[in-house]
């Protein structure tokens, strides 16, 4: 009988974390433990509190804000935290309990993290979620989020991404409300450039091709 594809996933981590397996295909979110009221989920945009432990293969914890006794707290999909947090963390409830195993394609540290995570190691985090805040983000939160290469500047790549990023949840919800799937995606690429070439016109003063600080909230001054 072939093994249930949890027993292999089980027996790929333990091979991984006893240090008897080189490398790890891709991401793996596990759910280690979910509370039986488990209504209220996390979603892009939520500030998430947590506490977690990073570790190595071999278990050698590399940082822990249980070690610190300070959870930690974070806007989900914003690019607070590397991109495998971000994705990995979404529809997660209070009091669940979540292994992410990073492979060392992917486990790349932020800027100024990078003696705490060297490259080239599989990274396990056991994550748990103490509370998400559902309140909308700021203006410089929405700033970080575009800004994904944090040179504080919105190039028109950016700024694809995230408009993109963000049509896509307006199509999820509209196919859910019975909306044609490729019709949904047709009109949300044309909007797309549409935006986008108009707020480059408008909004990149100094004609540079990026938006910078001053740019953006001089778009916040006059829209918001
Ligand atoms: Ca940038
Ligand atoms: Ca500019």
């Amino acid at each position: 009988m072939d093994a249930h594809p949890l027993q292999i996933i089980l027996g790929l981590i333990s091979a991984l974390a006893t240090g008897n397996c080189a490398s790890l295909p891709e991401l793996m979110v596990l759910t280690l433990y979910q509370p039986e009221n488990c209504i209220i989920k996390s979603e892009v945009h939520n500030r998430l509190v947590v506490h977690y432990t990073g570790y190595f293969a071999g278990n050698k914890t590399f940082d822990s804000s249980r070690d610190r006794n300070t959870p930690f707290s974070f806007r989900l999909g914003m690019n607070e935290v590397t991109a495998p947090w971000d994705t990995g963390l979404i529809d997660m409830c209070v009091g669940e309990k979540r292994l992410v195993v990073i492979p060392e394609y992917l486990a790349v540290a932020r800027p100024g993290y990078e003696q705490m995570v060297p490259a080239g190691n599989v990274l396990f985090y056991n994550i748990e979620l103490l509370e998400i805040d559902k309140s909308m983000p700021s203006k410089e939160d929405f700033f970080k989020e575009i800004d994904s290469n944090f040179d504080k500047e919105l190039s028109q790549g950016e700024m694809r991404v995230f408009l993109k990023k963000h049509l896509e949840i307006d199509i999820q919800k509209g196919i859910a409300d019975g909306a044609n799937e490729e019709d949904a995606r047709a009109k949300m690429l044309l909007e797309l450039d549409v935006i986008l070439t108009k707020f480059f016109e408008q909004d990149d003063v100094n004609r540079d091709g990026v938006i910078d600080q001053n740019e953006y909230y001089r778009i916040y001054h006059n829209e918001f």
